[in-house]
């Protein structure tokens, strides 16, 4: 109730301030035609520049007061060079922004209308011309060629050896798959998506019995990762911001990247003297109602913690023994060592 009156009294509002200007506007025309100026013009050219100093400071100071918070510690290898390019678009951005801005606004309070004083018709200047068209051409090609080295580097071909894991986003909640010991991923088809087999796991191939799932994403410090980014449902974001890793995850069709972590979590710890600091996967796409719960801890392990930390996993189908029956009963016997499934477990999924 009180959201509707509080909703109501704004809108009453609002339209009062547009009867109010309205009504000026009209008391302008009156005027104008019996030969004075109107006095909303001054206020107006007033308002522009008050917006443009506020625009301006403000935006200086948030870039300023909330630096940490976009500029996150650095973790991965790449990050350098994208950072690199960052700043370089930043800074001539944001020099050709600011100084646009202070003109764009002092301008319109410089012209605004006087009595008697005309505008100076300047048609053409070939300098000017060359000048403004030039320049931007320049610091484009700069820009975009120096985009395209970058962009080159990061999305060629990962090495043999590296790291690969699968992530699937969905509203709303990521989930990771791991290839397990056999390090070969099962086939996945999306129709065997269901309450339990998230990932649409195929259990006719032999290498989907020793994938796992985990709550955490762990990852190897020192050593090539390479994501393969799916989304089940609508569009998503695959975004690790200290390793300045961002892909989008596209329904229906698998995205990828690779990065290499520079940093353990541990060693983040230390270096920001935060015992709680946790590296984090978050969704960088507004994806429905629950996209702010789209959270996954990230885990950055010395490679031989990560190794263990792999060992200790469960298969997917030791979690799950009732899907057996999906298995083709050829194959049963096999699945059920390759998925390290103990008698007991078998007993009491029957
Ligand atoms: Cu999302």
């Amino acid at each position: 109730m009180f959201g509707i009156l509080l909703a109501a009294g704004i809108i009453l509002v609002i339209g009062i301030l547009i009867m109010m200007f309205r009504l000026e506007v009209l008391v302008d025309i009156v005027k104008r035609k019996s030969g004075k100026p109107g006095h909303s013009n001054k206020i107006n050219a007033f308002l522009f520049m008050a917006f443009g100093i506020v625009g301006v400071v403000w935006i200086l100071w948030y870039s300023w007061a909330e630096f940490d918070r976009y500029n996150l510690p650095l973790a991965s290898k790449h990050g350098a060079e994208t950072d690199e390019l960052f700043w370089i678009t930043t800074a001539i951005t944001g020099v050709v922004f600011i100084i646009t801005n202070i003109l764009l606004f002092y301008f319109s309070f410089k012209y605004q209308h006087q009595e008697g004083k005309r505008a100076k018709f300047y048609p053409h200047n070939n300098k000017l011309e060359l000048i403004w068209t030039v320049l931007p051409a320049i610091a484009l090609a700069v820009l975009i060629s120096k985009g395209l080295i970058v962009w080159g580097d990061i999305m060629e071909k990962a090495p043999d050896d590296a790291e690969v894991i699968e992530v699937m986003g969905y509203q709303f909640a990521w989930d990771v798959r791991y290839p397990g010991k056999d390090n070969s991923f099962g086939d996945y088809d999306f129709r065997l998506i269901d309450g339990s087999n998230l990932f649409g796991l195929d259990l006719e191939d032999d290498n989907s019995y020793d994938d796992f799932s985990a709550l955490e994403i762990h990852i190897p410090k020192g050593k090539t990762v390479l994501v393969n980014i799916r989304a089940r449902d609508v569009l998503h974001s695959f975004y690790l911001p200290h390793f300045r890793v961002k892909m989008d995850a596209v329904p229906g069709m698998q995205t990828h990247f690779k990065f290499e972590a520079t940093k353990t979590t541990a060693e983040m710890r230390a270096e920001l003297n935060d015992p709680e600091f946790n590296y984090e996967l978050a969704c960088a796409e507004i994806c429905g109602r629950g996209h702010f719960s789209m959270r996954k801890i990230v885990v950055v392990d010395e490679l031989e913690d990560y190794e263990k930390w792999k060992a200790q996993q469960k298969a997917w189908l030791k979690l799950n023994p009732d899907y057996l029956s999906k298995v083709p009963a050829a194959k049963r016997e096999a699945a059920i060592i390759k998925a390290g499934i103990t008698k007991e477990e078998l007993n009491a999924s029957l």
